[in-house]
């Protein structure tokens, strides 16, 4: 750190008013489609502080699916006339269509006034994914401030449904503040592939649920540091920004080291730290609360994230006795190529020296070999090797356009 730049923190070293601004938050967690109302039903479970001030509402237009949730969340089934409640069956352009029709009582689930709307939905079928723009589109022209947080299909499901849920992604990206992206896929890298369907879905829901109820708990508990409503503003506003969050409790005693690795390395959440712009941070502790912990994160954060504004909170929280829990919400805008892609078939391109070197060298091979050649001068050579380039890319291109496009060229 010694000839590093200082990481550019606020400090907001304040005793916490009584009735400070942060308590005074409303939120909505809206979960879309039957993923989002599952994601929110795990949320609502595990929040530990009184949630008058979060509203929890699951839309779906299956109207069984709704059923399964529990009382404490608020349901709206939209789209009956067209579904008659069944869902889409995976019909993106139904979900679409049906949102569209239903702006009326869509606008009536923004007009509430809460200073914050969470989007939740789990993208590739059709309700989420094909409703989730129109209500982004709905919420910026209200004029909210919204996070989204969506998840991708598994790979197994398919390549279309990873492409509608991209498509639904950038769609809904130019109308939300920020948005946090979970492929499913990545749950892989923790548990074993035979898990049965349901229960990685557990797992994965489990996750993201422990990370929104730390960005809660950020906001709604009393900092010795404080953390303000406009501190969260600032790190969400903007538009398009990817955000990244992330929630790890340890003991003590526990390596800091390891502390800071894994509360800014979630590698379910597809984010690149390093394009960071605002960071928030909150550390939460018992008695032994000490800035040395603090001190040690913000340190790692700006080595990762150099360019980044950081701002920290402090809370006491007397149920961790011998354990920290650290809350970590960071965004930074991406740049259009930087948006995740599809994996493509990879274009490998040789430079025009690799191949001149690989055709002369097999030219002395022959020449070694006592063959008679005709050779090439410099500017044949490089002109076939051009046209062999250019049919090498031709046909790899043809694998990035969809096959039935393929098919008619
Ligand atoms: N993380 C997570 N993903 C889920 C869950 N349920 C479904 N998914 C994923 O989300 C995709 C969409 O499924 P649903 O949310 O059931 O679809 P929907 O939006 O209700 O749309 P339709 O049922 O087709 O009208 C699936 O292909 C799965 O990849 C869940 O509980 N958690
Ligand atoms: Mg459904």
């Amino acid at each position: 750190m010694s000839n590093q730049k200082k990481p550019k923190i606020k400090k907001v070293v304040k005793e916490a008013p009584k009735d400070n601004s942060t308590k005074k938050i409303k939120i909505k967690i809206i979960g879309v489609g039957g993923g989002g109302g599952n994601i929110i039903k795990e949320l609502s479970k595990k929040l530990d502080f009184s949630s008058n001030k979060i509203d929890f509402t699951a839309i779906n237009t299956d109207v069984q699916a709704l059923e399964t949730l529990p009382s404490n969340l608020k349901k709206i089934s939209f789209g009956e006339g067209e579904t008659k409640g069944l869902g889409t069956g995976r019909d993106v352009l139904l979900g679409k269509r049906v949102a569209e029709a239903e702006e009326k009582k869509i606008k009536n689930v923004f007009s509430d006034q809460k200073d914050l709307y969470i989007l939740v939905s789990s993208l590739g079928g059709g309700t989420g994914t094909g409703a989730i723009p129109v209500f982004s589109k709905i919420a910026k022209d209200l004029n909210l401030t919204t996070l989204g947080i969506f998840t991708l299909p598994f790979s197994f499901e398919g390549k279309d449904r990873m492409r509608e849920a991209q498509k639904a992604i950038e769609e809904a990206e130019a109308s939300l503040n920020a948005v946090l992206i979970l492929p499913n896929e990545k749950i892989f890298k923790f548990i074993k592939d035979d898990i049965p369907f349901n229960s990685a879905l557990d797992v994965i829901n489990d996750q993201l649920a422990k990370s929104i109820q730390g960005l809660l708990s950020t906001v709604y508990s009393s900092g010795l540091i404080n953390i303000d409503w406009a501190d969260i503003r600032a790190t969400i506003e903007g538009v398009s920004q990817r955000a990244y969050l992330n929630t790890v409790q340890i003991k003590l005693t526990d390596d800091l080291n390891l502390f800071a690795k894994s509360l800014l390395s979630n590698e379910l959440i597809d984010y690149n730290f390093t394009k960071s712009t605002n960071v928030l941070f909150n550390i939460e502790g018992g008695k032994n609360l000490s800035m040395k912990q603090l001190a040690f994160i913000s340190e790692k954060i700006h080595e990762l994230a150099p360019e980044a504004r950081i701002i920290f909170g402090l809370t006491q929280n007397p149920k961790l006795k011998n354990e920290i829990r650290a809350t970590v919400l960071a965004t930074g805008t991406v740049k259009k190529e930087e948006k995740i892609s599809l994996p493509k078939k990879k274009k490998v391109i040789k430079p025009a020296t690799v191949k001149k070197k690989k055709v002369e060298e097999e030219l002395k091979e022959l020449a070694d070999l006592g063959v008679e050649i005709n050779r090439r001068n410099a500017v044949e050579i490089k002109k076939a090797e051009e046209e062999e380039l250019k049919k090498e890319t031709e046909e790899e291109d043809i694998f990035e356009i969809p096959a039935f496009l393929r098919k008619k060229k």
